[in-house]
């Protein structure tokens, strides 16, 4: 399957045809489901309405992951009549993820933001160069994913499009406004204080292990995240949550701390290990892990 100009993801077993499958993705009674679209066409709004031969979704199926994965589901996975589906949200992914389906890519907190709050989406797959060209750019100027499309608006940056999904839809943030206030700064720490030195030691690890200086930079960049852990975790306390109740920050900083899966650094803070263990239990967090997933092993069925 080329991997460069096809950006509606390929689920060949489930279409039955040579066609390219767009994957929709829905939630809050609904299910995630995909139908044929047109592999040329390059903008979600341009799906096409599905077939009149329609069948109900399995919905435990779908909301499982498993529709994805299992071609007996196929069935299963032809959408509603056209007059009963809502404008979708549409997210732009990676087409191939490079963490292999681990949930580490940025549009995990978008999926995750969705399906806490119940909102259907549509996922726009791209490959690598896909995304440094025009087209992408004109969504992301810096030619990465996540992009978020609803209704005319085009959003950029994981914090911001979970910020803008969390003051429009109830259920991500507090209702008082000093507890609101605070969990935007959680959100700002999350992806501003707390992030980058994460992502500094990660890139390192994984760019510049040959480099002459790569062992002498190594502990200094530990330190730097080690430092911030200690300073989350003594401020997290005995708390669950970070503001209340789980919120929009809970949901950044844990997707950020996911980072550190592999880390040494983070089992010396259990604080931090079980708070990690509280978000990605959530049935929420569990759904859209699965979506993610569904897709890359889908993408790599079609690679093989
Ligand atoms: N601050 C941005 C970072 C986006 C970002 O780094 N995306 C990565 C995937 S998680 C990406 O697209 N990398 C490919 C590249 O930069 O070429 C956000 O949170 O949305």
């Amino acid at each position: 399957m080329a991997s460069t100009d096809q950006r509606w993801l390929p689920f060949a077993a489930c279409s039955g045809a040579s066609t390219v499958a767009l994957a929709l993705a829905v939630t809050a009674g609904a299910a995630t489901r995909s139908w044929s679209g047109n592999p040329n066409s390059n903008a979600a709004s341009n799906i096409t309405h599905p077939p009149s031969t329609t069948r109900p979704l399995d919905h435990a199926a779908a909301r499982s992951g498993s529709a994805f994965r299992t071609p007996s589901h196929c069935a299963s996975l032809v959408p509603p009549p056209a007059e009963s589906l809502p404008m979708p949200i549409t997210l732009t992914v990676f087409e191939d993820s490079p963490d292999r389906g681990r949930g580490l890519a940025r549009d995990m907190q978008v999926r995750w933001a969705l399906e806490e709050l119940g909102l259907a989406y549509a996922v726009r797959g791209v490959s690598f160069a896909t995304m440094k060209g025009a087209e992408h750019l004109a969504r992301q100027p810096f030619g990465q994913i996540p992009a978020f499309e609803e209704d005319g608006l085009t959003l950029f940056e994981s914090g911001a499009i979970v910020l803008h999904l969390a003051e429009r839809h109830p259920g991500l943030l507090p209702a008082d406004p000093h507890a609101r206030a605070r969990a935007l700064a959680w959100m700002f720490a999350a992806v501003s204080t707390i992030e980058p030195p994460i992502v500094e030691w990660a890139m390192a690890r994984m760019l510049e292990r040959d480099a002459d200086w790569f062992a002498a930079r190594q502990p200094m960049l530990e330190e730097r995240v080690r430092t911030r852990l200690a300073q989350l975790a003594a401020r997290l306390g005995e708390r669950d949550w970070l503001e209340g109740g789980f919120t929009a920050a809970d949901l950044l900083m844990i997707s950020v701390l996911r980072r550190l899966e592999r880390a040494p650094m983070l089992p010396e803070q259990p604080r931090l290990v079980a708070y990690i263990a509280r978000g990605e239990a959530r049935p929420a967090f569990q759904r859209a892990f699965a979506a993610q997933r569904a897709l890359f092993e889908a993408r790599a069925r079609a690679n093989d």
